[in-house]
Parts: structure tokens; sequence; C-alpha cells
């Protein structure tokens, strides 16, 4: 790994969010791409501070922290994962399921969804399967899309599919579903349409399903 991305990397282990903006706009001056800079620097440092988590060696406040620090280096990268090229136009309602707070993904998700010119409209976290209907009926979305880091809450999205099918429009949205638990033998189990495991596909994914 260069240099720069290890820097990036601890430094977001450290929380330290102004250090790791910076670090990322050099990065980004040094002309290493922004996927480069996302996988290598950012998430590399996150999936660190995941295993240290899970080992207790780090609590809450170190991750929120990192959390922060996250989003700052993404928010520098955001108009660069922008892709070129004819833009696709599509209506995406998305979200982080009922009981789950983590929303780093489903913000990486809705930032490349919208690179590709797709409009997005983020209901944020803990999102009852009740709102996702009433967004995608309201909007008249093409897309729902749901996100789920816990395994005690990748079961919900299962009840978000239910609760479309219940309100009738099955046939007018295409459910795209991701997060660390999720996989596609699950996609199909609980009756969704697509699960991606990363943004990129996610991104690549909704375009194709619009079109
Ligand atoms: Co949480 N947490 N957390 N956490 N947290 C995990 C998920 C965990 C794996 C940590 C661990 O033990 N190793 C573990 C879950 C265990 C499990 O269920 N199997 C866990 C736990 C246990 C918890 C709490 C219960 C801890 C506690 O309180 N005791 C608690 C739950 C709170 C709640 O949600 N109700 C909790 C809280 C938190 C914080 C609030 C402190 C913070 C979230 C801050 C935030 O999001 N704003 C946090 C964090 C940061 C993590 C880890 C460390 C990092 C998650 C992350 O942002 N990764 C995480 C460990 C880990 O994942 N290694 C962990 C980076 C991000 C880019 O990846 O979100 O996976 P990810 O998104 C990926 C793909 O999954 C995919 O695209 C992205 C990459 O391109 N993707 C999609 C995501 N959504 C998609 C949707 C799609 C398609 C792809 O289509 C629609």
């Amino acid at each position: 790994m260069s240099n720069i991305l290890n820097e990036i990397s601890q430094n977001l282990q450290q929380g330290r969010a102004k250090a790791v903006k910076e670090l990322v706009e050099k990065a980004v001056g040094e002309g290493i791409d922004a996927k480069t800079i996302l996988e290598q620097g950012l998430i590399a440092g996150m999936s660190v501070i995941g295993e240290k988590f899970k080992n207790n060696e780090v609590y809450v406040p170190q991750v929120l922290i990192a959390a922060r620090a996250m989003k700052a280096g993404t928010e520098v990268l955001q108009p660069l994962l922008a892709s070129s090229g004819v833009k696709a136009k599509g209506k995406v309602v998305i979200g982080t399921v009922r009981g789950d707070l983590h929303d780093i993904g489903k913000n990486l998700v809705k930032m490349m969804m919208e690179g590709k010119g797709l409009e997005v409209i983020d209901l944020g976290v803990d999102v009852p399967a009740e709102k996702f209907v009433e967004k995608a009926i309201e909007e008249k979305a093409d897309i729902v899309a749901c996100s789920a880091l816990l395994t005690t809450t990748m079961t919900e999205i299962g009840t978000v599919v239910d609760a479309i099918v219940r309100a009738g429009i099955r046939d007018e949205v295409t459910i795209m579903i991701g997060g660390a638990p999720v996989t596609d033998s699950f996609c199909k189990q609980i009756g969704a349409d697509i699960y991606t495991p990363d943004a990129a596909s996610a991104a690549e994914a909704a375009v194709k399903a619009i079109s």
C-alpha cells in the first residue's frame, strides 16, 4: 500500500477527521484515483476498526469518531466518484432498515448512484418498512434500496419486501439490497430482486435495472 493510503487508514483509525480530509485531498492531488483512495485508504482503515471493535479492543465512541473521519474523507471523494458519460434517469428510495443505525455504506451507495445520474431520496437510518412503501408510492420510485449491517436487522429487509407486496406495488419497483451480512441467497429467500456486495456494483445494477 502506498504511504499516503496507509496514512489515511491510520488517521481514520485514530478518528482524525481533519487530517483524513487533508490527506484525501493530497492523495487526489497526487493523481491517485478516487476508488483506490476509498478502498485502500478509507475502507481499509474502517475494516481495522471493525476487527478491533469485534475483539473489544475499541468501543463505540472510537468507532463513532472513526466513522466521522470516514465521512470527512468520502465527502472529498464524492464529486470524483461520479462517473462521466451518459446519465441515467430514474428514482431511487434508499434507507437503512428499522433498528439499524449504520449509514456509511448506504451513503456510499447513494453517492455512487447519484454519480450515475439517478435521483436518490435518502430516508436515513432506522427506517420502518411502511416508510419505504409510503415514499416509494409518493415519489413513484423505480427502485427501493435497503441497507442492513446487523444480522439482527437484515431480516427487516424481508419485512420491507412483504410491505411492498401488501401495498400492491411489487411490480412497479425493483428491490435492491445490500450490507455486510446480506448475501445473494438471502436476497432470493426473501423475494428481493438484486443483491450487490458494494456501492459501485449497486450503482451499476441500478442503472441496468432502470434501463
Ligand atoms: Co457497528 N457493527 N454496531 N457501529 N459497526 C458492525 C456492523 C459489526 C460487524 C462490528 C463487529 O462486531 N465486527 C457488528 C455487527 C455484528 C453482526 O450483526 N454480525 C456491529 C455491532 C455489533 C454494532 C452494535 C450492536 C454495537 C453495540 O452497540 N454494542 C451497534 C448497533 C447500533 C444499531 O445499528 N442499532 C453498532 C454501532 C455502530 C456505530 C454507531 C458506533 C458505528 C456506525 C456509525 C455510522 O454508520 N454512522 C458502527 C460502525 C462504524 C461499525 C463498523 C466498524 C463499520 C461499518 C462501516 O461503516 N463499514 C462495522 C464493522 C465492519 O463492517 N467491519 C460494525 C464501512 C462501509 C463502507 O461498509 O457499511 O459494509 P458497509 O458497506 C459496504 C457494503 O456492505 C455495501 O457497500 C459498501 C461498500 O461499498 N453496502 C451495500 C452497504 N449497503 C448496501 C446497500 C446496497 C448494496 C450494497 O444496495 C441497496
